[in-house]
C-alpha cells in the first residue's frame, strides 16, 4: 500500500453523468503515463461531494474495471449519511478495492466523540481496511493526537490521508504508529511530509505530474535532497498555476492536452473557460519542458 496515488479526477459526459470511456482513459493515463502506484477514487478531486450515490457506485466500478488489478485501489466512501456509507462500502468490496477511505463528518459541529464513533462504526462493519481522510481546510474538522490514539487502536483502521500542514502532529503520529499508513495529502508539501517517513502520498496533481512525485519520493529514500528539492520546486510551479486559474477545471484541461480528456466539472462548479484553457496550455508547456 506504499507509494504515490492519484486522486482520480472526475470524468463526466456533456450531461454531467459519469462517462465510462473517459474514466477508463484517465485511469489508463495514470497507470501507463504517470506510473502511479495506486488510485484514490471518488475523493475531493473526483467531485465526490457533488455526486448522487448511484453515480459514485458507477465511478467506483468503472475505475476498478479499468485499473484491472494493476495498481492499489482506495475507494473514498465517506458521507454524512451512514446508510450510503454502508452501501458504498459494499460496492467497493465487490469491485475489488484494497481499502476504503472516509472524510470526517462535516457541516454540523460534531463532537470529537461523535467523529470517532463514525469511524469506529465504519471500521467495525467494513470488510476492507479503512483510511481516515483528514482535511481540516475544507471540513473545519481537525483530528487530534488523542483522536489518532483511539482510532489507530482499531485494527481495521489502517491509516490516514493527512491533508494538513501540521508537521508537528504528523511527526508525532508517524513515530507513535509505525505500522499505520500515513499518506501526505497536500502536493505542495510532499517533500516536507516525505522526509518525516510517510508511506506515500495521495494528490490531485499526480494525474498530470505523478512521475515527478514518484521521483521525489525516491530521491528522499536515497537521501538525494537537492534533487528532491528541485522536484518539489517544479511541482509547486504547477500547483501555483493550477491554484491561480482554478484547480479542477484547469487540471481537466491539462489532461485533455495530455490525451485524456474527461469533460467538465459538475455544477455548481463552473464551466471551463478560455482562462482555464490558457493556463492549461502554459502548464502543459512547463511540464513538457521539465520532462525533457
Ligand atoms: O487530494 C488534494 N486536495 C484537494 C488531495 O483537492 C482538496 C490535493 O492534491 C490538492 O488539490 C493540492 C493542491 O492544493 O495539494
Amino acid at each position: 500500500m506504499n507509494g504515490i496515488f492519484s486522486a482520480l479526477v472526475g470524468a463526466f459526459d456533456a450531461a454531467n453523468r459519469p462517462d465510462p470511456e473517459a474514466i477508463r482513459r484517465v485511469v489508463r493515463h495514470n497507470i501507463e503515463k504517470m506510473g502511479i502506484d495506486g488510485l484514490y477514487v471518488c475523493g475531493s478531486t473526483g467531485e465526490n461531494f457533488l455526486l448522487p450515490p448511484e453515480y459514485k457506485k458507477t465511478i467506483l466500478k468503472e475505475a476498478a474495471a479499468a485499473a484491472n488489478g494493476e495498481v492499489t485501489m482506495i475507494a473514498h466512501i465517506g458521507c454524512n449519511v451512514l446508510e450510503e456509507v454502508d452501501e458504498l462500502c459494499g460496492t467497493a468490496a465487490d469491485a475489488g478495492y484494497d481499502a476504503v477511505s472516509a472524510v470526517t463528518p462535516y457541516y454540523y459541529k460534531f463532537s470529537a466523540e461523535e467523529i470517532r464513533a463514525y469511524y469506529l462504526r465504519i471500521a467495525d462493519r467494513s470488510p476492507l481496511p479503512l483510511i481516515i481522510y483528514n482535511i481540516p481546510l475544507l471540513t473545519s474538522v481537525a483530528l487530534s493526537r488523542e483522536d489518532f490514539r483511539i482510532l489507530f487502536d482499531h485494527k481495521n483502521i489502517a491509516g490516514v490521508k493527512f491533508t494538513a500542514q501540521d508537521f508537528y502532529l504528523l511527526e508525532r503520529i508517524r513515530g507513535l504508529y509505525p505500522d499505520k499508513l500515513i499518506y501526505s495529502g497536500f502536493d505542495e508539501t510532499l517533500l516536507s511530509a516525505a522526509v518525516l517517513g510517510t508511506n506515500g502520498a495521495i494528490g490531485s496533481t499526480y494525474n498530470i505530474i505523478g512521475n515527478w512525485a514518484k521521483a521525489l519520493f525516491k530521491a528522499v529514500e536515497t537521501g538525494t535532497l537537492p534533487m528532491a528539492r528541485a522536484l518539489q520546486g517544479n511541482i509547486n510551479s504547477v500547483v501555483d498555476m493550477l491554484l491561480a486559474a482554478g484547480i479542477y477545471p484547469t487540471l481537466k484541461a491539462v489532461l485533455a492536452l495530455q490525451g485524456a480528456p474527461c469533460g467538465e466539472c459538475r455544477p455548481p462548479m463552473g464551466k471551463t473557460t478560455d482562462a482555464h484553457q490558457m493556463a492549461a496550455a502554459q502548464i502543459d508547456a512547463f511540464i513538457r519542458m521539465a520532462n525533457r
